[in-house]
């Protein structure tokens, strides 16, 4: 079977490479140039473990192609971006890529396809823009075209393994879409793949990642607190997860990445009257960054010119995506408020349009003050002895 993957981001480029090596022809759409290049080239653009070795066989066996067009194919797979926007007091979800995404597949739809949305989405979304999109286009959805939801559930820096072994939601717009969706992803996941319909499939997704987020901001907030008591919060949660029925997160300098940051947020504008946990959540984890500031600016503060270390830019351990990341937010309003000098250490990536970047070795020499942001691992390997007569501010708990 032929399928076209519409977008070659962190979700579309593993997949398109994942059906490629299970004997499907893949053509990858971005509408990036140099990111169809770098794929046709058999590299990638993005890091992600073992990703590069799949990209490369998948390309070098002719099933996987790079293109800035859409194609016929039997199944069509999203996976744009649906970012936010600040509106207001909230945010509003940006879709204009999954409707420019359909938009372009529209006129290569044939009867018997199957357009599948993965990205994740607003309740509604796959009714209400995929399907209408292609109504409006002329198509019957669930005669002519096969319309589901099937959220990606992977976690950045475990993708390949988990697009295999994740149980699968599946949701389709009709009862014979879901069907038809459930039977692709039988063919490739080895975890199990569950139906529903379209709509639960967007809540349920969306759940998840708001579960994580109300989880994070207890942990967070309860790392505020201790440290106003000038308790350790490591010690707390350590000694209270010894509960049988307790199992607290770890706090850190925030959430980012793309999707506990930004997904709460789509529940929140469609249901403000119920979602009152969820937005407070949002609001505490967002508030960490200049929980932490404020931190900083009270040790640097009582040095003459302090050098303040910062390490990590990532928004996570192990990993170079730096979209929504508080250690980005933190770095640059502590250049803003000119309170030292920085040094900025981020060893997963070679160089930054904003930030001149040292090595841990150099920033570590002659630094005052040193500001653990990420838990990267050669960061988790600095030995107390090496930030001797430093002041450390460990916002993740490294040398907990
Ligand atoms: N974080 C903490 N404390 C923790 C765990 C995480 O501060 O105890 C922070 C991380 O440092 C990071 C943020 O939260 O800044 C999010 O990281 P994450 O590892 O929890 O999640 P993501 O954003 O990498 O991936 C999540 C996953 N969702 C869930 O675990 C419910 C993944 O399975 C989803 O596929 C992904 O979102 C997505 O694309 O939606």
């Amino acid at each position: 079977k032929n399928i076209c993957v519409i977008g070659l981001g962190y979700i579309g480029l593993p997949t398109a490479s994942l059906l490629a090596t299970k004997g499907y022809k893949v053509v990858g759409v971005d509408v990036s140039e140099p990111v169809v290049d770098t794929i046709n080239d058999g590299k990638i653009h993005i890091v992600e473990p073992d990703l590069d070795i799949l990209v490369k066989s998948a390309v070098h066996s002719g099933n996987l192609s790079a293109s800035m067009e859409p194609c016929e194919a039997d199944i069509f797979v999203i996976a744009v971006p649906t970012p936010f926007m600040e509106e207001g007091n909230g945010k509003k979800p940006d879709l204009s890529y999954v409707k420019s995404a359909t938009d372009a597949i529209s006129d290569f739809i044939k009867p018997g396809n199957l357009v599948i949305l993965e990205s994740t989405s607003p309740v509604g979304t796959t009714d209400e823009v995929v399907s209408a999109t292609l109504a409006e286009n002329g198509h019957n959805i669930g005669s002519d075209v096969f319309v589901a939801h099937c959220p990606e559930r992977v976690l950045p820096g475990r993708i390949l393994i988990e697009l295999v072994e994740n149980d699968r939601v599946v949701g389709g717009v009709d009862d014979e879409s879901t069907r038809v969706a459930a039977e692709f992803y039988e063919t490739f996941v080895r975890g199990e793949v569950l139906t529903t319909n379209a709509k639960t499939a967007e809540l349920i997704k969306l759940t998840e990642n708001s579960y994580r987020d109300v989880n994070i901001a207890f942990a967070n907030e309860l790392s505020m607190i201790a440290e106003s008591e000038s308790i350790n919060t490591w010690e707390v949660i350590e000694l209270a997860n010894r509960h049988p029925r307790v199992d607290i997160l770890s706090p850190g300098p925030g959430v980012g990445g793309h999707c506990i940051a930004v997904d709460p947020w789509f529940i929140v504008d469609r249901s403000p009257k119920y979602s009152h946990l969820i937005r407070t959540a949002r609001e505490v984890n967002d508030s960490k960054p200049s929980w932490v500031i404020d931190r900083v600016e009270r040790c640097a503060g009582k040095l003459k010119s302090p050098v303040i270390a910062c390490l990590g830019l990532a928004f996570k351990a192990d990993v170079d995506d730096m979209r929504e990341s508080p250690a980005v937010d933190i770095t640059r309003k502590l250049i803003e408020k000119n309170i030292g000098k920085i040094v900025v250490c981020e060893p997963n990536i070679n160089k930054s349009d904003e930030f001149e970047l040292v090595t841990l070795d150099e920033a570590l020499n002659n630094s005052d003050v040193v500001l653990i942001l990420v838990d990267h691992k050669p960061f988790k390997k600095l030995k107390s002895n090496e930030l001797h007569e430093k002041i450390v501010i460990d916002t993740r708990g490294v040398f907990k």
